[in-house]
């Protein structure tokens, strides 16, 4: 009896707190400060982004540095975010995420076959995901190369992806 007398405010607080909203709101930022789905520790992505096959030809080079590992589509955008020279666009694909459709200001094109491939600098493979699946990692390099399907090699038919 006499320790329930101690703790009678614990039962007034518990009263109060569903009927005041603002009261609830410090536990549920703590919820879900940092939560990001896949995400890992912290990694360095560098991009190259080429184009060889049309004037004017142009290539650059972007590096994301300190951000959680997660799907690359992330780190585009923190590359477009803090560089203004850095630029994409996408479009949606049910099931699959996006598919990079301009680099820099440079279209891909169906009607011309081409497309921006993208090319894992370490390995020198095709990733095999999109930029909403795949997750690169520590330090890797990925290079956009603007590219034509109807070029004699390589073409759609002996690439390793498709
Ligand atoms: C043809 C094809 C391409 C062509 C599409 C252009 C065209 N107009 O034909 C080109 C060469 C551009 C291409 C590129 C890529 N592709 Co592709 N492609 C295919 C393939 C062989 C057939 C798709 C198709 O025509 N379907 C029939 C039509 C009627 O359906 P659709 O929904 O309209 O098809 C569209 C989408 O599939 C889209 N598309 C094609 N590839 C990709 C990749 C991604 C990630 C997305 C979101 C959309 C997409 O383009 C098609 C035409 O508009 C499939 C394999 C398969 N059998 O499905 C792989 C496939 C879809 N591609 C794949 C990949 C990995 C890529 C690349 C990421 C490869 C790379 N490392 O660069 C790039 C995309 C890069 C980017 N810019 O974002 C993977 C996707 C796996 C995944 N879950 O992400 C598949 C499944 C091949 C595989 N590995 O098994 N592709």
């Amino acid at each position: 009896m006499h320790r329930l007398f101690q703790v009678w405010w614990l039962g007034v607080v518990l009263a109060v707190l569903p009927l005041c909203d603002t009261c609830w709101r410090p536990i549920q930022v703590a919820m879900t400060k940092g939560s990001c789905g896949v995400c890992g520790d912290n990694i360095q992505v560098s991009f190259t982004v080429r184009n060889k096959l049309q004037v004017p030809y142009f290539e650059s080079r972007h590096t994301v540095s300190d951000l959680p590992q997660r799907e690359l589509i992330h780190f585009l955008e923190r590359a477009a975010e803090s560089n203004s020279q850095f630029s994409f666009t996408v479009d949606y694909h049910q099931g699959m995420g996006y598919f990079i459709t301009r680099m820099n200001g440079l279209a891909a094109s169906a009607p011309k076959k081409t497309f921006w491939k993208m090319i894992s600098s370490s390995s020198g493979e095709m990733l095999p995901l999109g930029v909403s699946q795949y997750i690169p990692k520590n330090k890797e390099s990925i290079t956009f190369d603007f590219t034509s399907w109807a070029a004699p090699a390589p073409t759609l038919a002996n690439t390793s992806a498709h």
